[in-house]
């Protein structure tokens, strides 16, 4: 019998890439989707199977982490091998606008997902996998970052997901369940939220390179971050569970660069070279050199990146840098993707999308608004 297993968040990044993975290895999947006004499920319709065919092996379920009922249920009538909880309000910034709907559904929906498998009996079958963070780190107390660093929460969401890595290890020692955290460092992809800031960058120089937009705007150039490719990242979550003692686990590639830096590698892709000017609010990117032969209408002396206060975090985690020696040890860790590939393969996705979309205007058809309102 195929092994089965239960994820929440599945139409979010992690989620989709981690159906796929798991569809791959002959499970049976199961995901939450939350009811909303449009369809939400883009990431994964081309993995979805008609439910009228014979022999599905993706199955949704309404639900939602607020609602322990119908977590309950759905944990009841699917009776999963393995639950990855990745469903969470993810956003840094947004957490800071929405404080007490964040700790609810980072905080207490991976305690409702707990309690719902041992209120069902089911504490000894089901290996549950918490996706814990390095904003754990914020105000880092020890470089690099490993699984024995001081937690320092900055924010919001990482005070609330502080609350999920602890039920985690709480259920794991009070109730000899199979449950650990994956305290991954971050990790982008074509199908990262276009409000993140490595998709902004990538998305938002595309727009602005193909006449859509004139500018890009950004928050705190000099932030330090460890990125990673999620394809990668959720082979990691699989193998946590896999193991035959629950372990928390670093997952970080090792090295650390700027937004700056991001921006600068994004730009060479679409073939511009930026030079930044001024400091802080003052800040920025100027064209210096377009490439022969880049179809662009960008010109030397153009501003296309500016930093605006908007985006600045009351309180910022301004440096992340993980030691996955651990992960690496026992689990074999290396990233196989680099982040020279995850820039080109971030770049070539939104640069189409937005040649698309500058086709059809110019060719009179409406195109959807660009940007963050
Ligand atoms: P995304 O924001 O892309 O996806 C979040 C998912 O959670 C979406 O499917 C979303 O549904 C769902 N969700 C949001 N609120 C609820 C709710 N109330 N009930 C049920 N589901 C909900 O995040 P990622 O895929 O990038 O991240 C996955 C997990 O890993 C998250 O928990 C995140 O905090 C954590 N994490 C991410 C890292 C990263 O770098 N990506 C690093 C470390 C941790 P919908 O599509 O309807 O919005
Ligand atoms: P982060 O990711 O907060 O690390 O959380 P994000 O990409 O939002 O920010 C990274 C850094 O970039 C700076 N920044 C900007 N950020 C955004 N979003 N928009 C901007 O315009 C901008 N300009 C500069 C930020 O200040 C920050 O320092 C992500 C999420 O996926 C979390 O769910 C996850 O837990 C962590 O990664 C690890």
């Amino acid at each position: 019998m195929s092994k089965r297993a239960l994820i929440t968040g599945i139409t979010g990044q992690d989620g989709s890439y981690l159906a796929e993975f798991l569809l791959e290895k002959g499970y049976e999947v199961h995901g939450i989707k939350r009811r909303s006004s449009q369809l939400n499920t883009q990431r994964i319709d081309h993995i979805y199977e008609d439910p009228h065919q014979r022999d599905p092996h993706l199955f949704l379920h309404y639900g939602d982490l607020t609602d322990a009922t119908s977590l309950t249920r759905i944990v009841q009538d699917v009776q999963p091998d393995e639950i990855y909880n990745l469903g969470a309000q993810s956003h840094v910034a947004v957490s800071f606008e929405a404080p007490e709907y964040t700790a609810d559904v980072d905080a207490l929906g991976a305690l409702r997902l707990l309690e719902s498998i041992r209120l069902l009996g089911l504490q000894d079958t089901v290996r549950f996998y918490q996706a814990s963070t390095s904003e754990l780190f914020g105000l880092v107390q020890e470089i690099p970052q490993t699984e024995r660093t001081p937690f320092y929460p900055r924010s919001p969401y990482a005070v609330a997901k502080l609350y999920g890595y602890w039920i985690t290890v709480n259920y794991r020692e009070s109730y000899g369940m199979y449950a650990c955290n994956g305290i991954l460092f971050n990790h982008e992809s074509p199908r990262r939220g276009e409000t993140f800031v490595t998709r902004k960058i990538t998305r938002g120089l595309s727009r602005v390179f193909t006449g859509l937009d004139d500018c890009l705007y950004l928050g705190n150039m000099d932030s330090l971050r460890d990125w990673g490719h999620a394809k990668d990242y959720v082979r990691l979550q699989w193998q946590m569970l896999q193991q035959d003692i629950p372990q928390d686990y670093v997952i970080a590639t090792g090295v650390q660069h700027s937004v700056r830096q991001f921006v600068d590698w994004t730009a060479k892709a679409l073939g511009i070279t930026l030079c930044f000017d001024g400091k802080g609010v003052d800040e920025v990117g100027v064209v210096e050199h377009v490439r022969d032969g880049a179809e662009t209408n960008l010109l030397p002396g153009d501003v296309i990146v500016r930093v605006d206060p908007r985006y600045f975090r009351p309180a910022e985690v301004e440096t992340l840098l993980g030691d996955p020696s651990r992960a690496a040890r026992n689990l074999g860790w290396a990233p196989e993707i680099g982040v020279a590939d995850l820039v080109a393969e971030m770049v070539e996705a939104d640069l189409q999308e937005s040649l698309r979309l500058a086709f059809l205007r110019n060719n009179g058809f409406a195109i959807p608004s660009s940007v963050e309102h």
